[in-house]
């Protein structure tokens, strides 16, 4: 009854508040903040229902069969993040993540939609009682002597002013629902000590990024996912750790590979491998949230672990949560969607003259940085050129695509070597291929296709849909929305290939190895790949991207380490079309259905052929002219997103698209 009761003692979920339903959108439930009352309770006694249904899973008959005299405790945790990510201050979300860190699948989406909107109080009990009684798990639990079940919902928040209100309240409901079902478990049990067989647990780890909340939940399983090279602890501290170390172990290798002089086996080499390599500030826009403490724990941790390489870059975080609002005139989806630089850092600097951060060309001097957003799971980077003006953009497109560069010359010199070698076994190479959406840039797809020749797949919008392709096609699945979410995912294939090539390494190279380690495997995470791109810049001015570079050569140039710039990374491999994304608010934006990859409009069924009109090069004369609409999962409004040969065709065919939208 006391669940019921608190159920439906919250706001009620129903057009009194200006929603009659609530849909779990692009990433999870988000709405303007006050609405979500209601909502987080029924979220928490929810996700302990789903906690609980896949513990079902993972208990299985033949363990509970298994020997009798020892105790086997079997252990699960999900995970919850409060967040609202790149919108503004006024918003708020919450998603769930699933025990290897991934995103929820539809069918759990729609159970969550399913009760979330349900306002029939007997469906809710009956729901309950079901829950209660015809648990299969608790039955096979209470049979076994042996075994016991130890379950963990981690949940995180950002720093949104009312994400430790909902946070509460999402708590709340978790918790009487534990209470309820562990009461019920004592009653049901014949003996007193069958009675704290299922633990569940609630483990609320206040403010942290969203990689982070994954990351935890990820790592307390072990036993499910990882390769044996990737052990980190599942905590805050452990995730600053794992990536810290990764990072620079990967720059130690390249050190000793630029520096032929260095002796390899020398115990000293770490303290030697500063002297090759370029030293740079890499500063961050925090977008005024959660990222900043954590770049700054990063830092330190670099900082700590070997304090002549941390030198190498320096991380200089700005925009933390005291500088400004959330998102606002900063952060990754500002810097993307406006093609301008962030202001707050600006104004922090207003005390010294501006002219400071000036070169005498009157240019800003701020030519490496990089923008994250609310939660610290997207990021872009730029140079500054200008007070409104940047000298460089590099989008996630930008990102995979440097990846793959880096990784298919690594690949190409394994099989060249491989070949060469005596050994007669010939060695399988991992596959890889990239995963993009519709708005990723068409001269970044046409790279990927005719330049680097892999396999390109196109998904809807949202990490869970790219995660999932990238998962089931290849060993080294690539994926990055254009706004620069995203991450690469690795089989097990890889990770056998990246053992055996270590240990066939005459010198210290852990590439293959290091770049899986420091590299999220939940999600994309803008830490990690803020990492990854420093690592990978640096491995490009590198003589033969690597330490393969040592192996031939006595002498070093002092060329061969310096780092890609920004603009090699921008220039070097392809250029971008000019695009441009605009917001467009409409009376009712589910009436627009779109294909399975969203590039075309199916509903209504004018829109479609009027935007072809638009894209048409003989009636319009704009070159290279694509342009699509969908409904955003994540704000009250509809996308246009258009690109063409000029800056003027992409502006003129956004317009066009938008007003058919309008
Ligand atoms: P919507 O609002 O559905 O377009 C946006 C992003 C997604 C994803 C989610 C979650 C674009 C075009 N869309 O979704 O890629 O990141 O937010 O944050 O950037
Ligand atoms: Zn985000």
């Amino acid at each position: 009854e006391s669940i019921i009761e608190l159920l439906f003692q919250q706001q009620p979920l129903s057009s009194s508040n200006g929603l009659s339903y609530y849909n779990y959108g692009t990433a999870g439930f988000r709405f303007k903040a006050n609405v979500m009352d209601g909502l987080m309770v029924r979220v928490g006694i929810l996700s302990i229902i789903l906690l609980l249904k896949q513990a079902e899973e993972v208990v299985s008959p033949t363990s509970t069969t298994a020997s009798t005299t020892t105790s086997i405790i079997t252990t699960l945790s999900t995970g919850i993040m409060i967040t609202a990510s790149h919108n503004d201050e006024s918003y708020n979300g919450v998603k769930l993540a699933n025990p290897d860190g991934s995103m929820l699948v539809p069918i759990q989406e729609e159970f969550l939609t399913k009760w979330v909107n349900e306002s029939n109080s007997e469906e809710w009990k009956q729901l309950l009682i079901n829950e209660k009684l015809v648990f299969k798990l608790k039955n096979r639990i209470l049979q076994s002597s042996s075994l016991s079940l130890s379950l963990s919902l981690h949940i995180g928040r950002d720093t949104r002013s009312h994400s430790f209100h909902l946070s509460n309240l999402l708590c709340l409901g978790a918790q009487t629902f534990i209470d309820y079902l562990l009461l019920s478990q004592s009653s049901q049990s014949s003996s007193q000590s069958k009675s704290n067989k299922v633990n569940i647990i609630i483990c609320d780890h206040e403010v942290l990024t969203t990689p982070m909340l994954h990351h935890i939940v990820l790592h307390s399983n072990p036993t499910l996912y990882l390769p044996s090279y990737i052990t980190p602890k599942p905590t805050r501290k452990g995730y600053i750790e794992t990536y810290a170390t990764a990072y620079i172990d990967l720059c130690v290798d390249l050190c000793v590979a630029a520096n032929a002089n260095a002796d390899v086996n020398n115990a000293n080499v770490n303290a030697n491998v500063n002297t090759n390599q370029q030293q740079t500030v890499l500063r961050i826009d925090s977008a005024c949230g959660v990222g900043y403490d954590a770049v700054k724990e990063l830092e330190n941790a670099i900082l700590n672990t070997n304090t002549s390489l941390a030198l190498i870059t320096t991380l200089n975080a700005q925009n933390g949560p005291q500088d400004g609002p959330l998102n606002d005139s900063c952060g990754s989806d500002h810097v993307k969607t406006l093609f301008l630089p962030p202001t707050w850092w600006k104004q922090m600097n207003k005390d010294n003259n501006d002219n400071d951060n000036q070169n005498d060309n009157g240019n800003y001097s701020f030519p490496y940085c990089c923008s994250i957003d609310g939660d610290a799971d997207r990021i872009v980077f730029f140079g500054q050129q200008s007070k409104n003006e940047l000298s460089e953009f590099l989008d996630g497109d930008k990102i995979a695509i440097l990846i793959a560069h880096v990784l298919q010359e690594k690949l190409s010199k394994t099989k060249t070597n491989s070949n060469n070698s005596n050994n007669s076994i010939a060695i399988a190479i991992p596959t890889m291929g990239i995963i993009q959406t519709a708005y990723a840039n068409g001269a970044a797809t046409n790279y990927v296709r005719d330049v680097l020749q892999l396999p390109v797949i196109i998904t809807k919008t949202g990490v869970k849909h790219l995660h999932h392709a990238a998962v089931e096609n290849f060993d080294i699945g690539i994926y990055f929305e254009a706004n620069g979410h995203g991450t690469v995912v690795f089989s097990k294939q890889y990770e056998q290939f990246a053992i055996r090539q270590q240990q066939q390494q005459q010198l210290k190279d852990s590439f293959y190895i290091g770049l899986h380690r420091l590299i999220n495997p939940a999600v994309g995470d803008a830490l990690c790949d803020m990492l990854l791109v420093d690592y990978l810049l640096r491995s490009l001015g590198t003589n033969d991207n690597g330490a393969a570079a040592a192996a031939g050569s006595s002498s070093s140039s002092s060329s061969s380490s310096s780092s890609w710039t920004l603009q090699d990374w921008n220039t070097k491999l392809y250029q971008d079309l000019p695009n441009r994304m605009l917001k467009v608010k409409v009376k009712d934006r589910t009436i627009i259905k779109c294909n399975s990859n969203e590039s075309i409009c199916l509903q209504p069924l004018t829109v479609q052929p009027l935007l072809e009109n638009a894209m048409n090069v003989a009636t319009n004369g704009i070159e290279n002219g694509r342009c699509f609409i969908r409904p955003s999962g994540t704000e009250d409004i509809v996308r246009v997103y258009a690109e063409a040969k000029t800056r003027t065709d992409a502006d003129k065919l956004a317009l066009i698209a938008s007003q058919i939208v309008y």
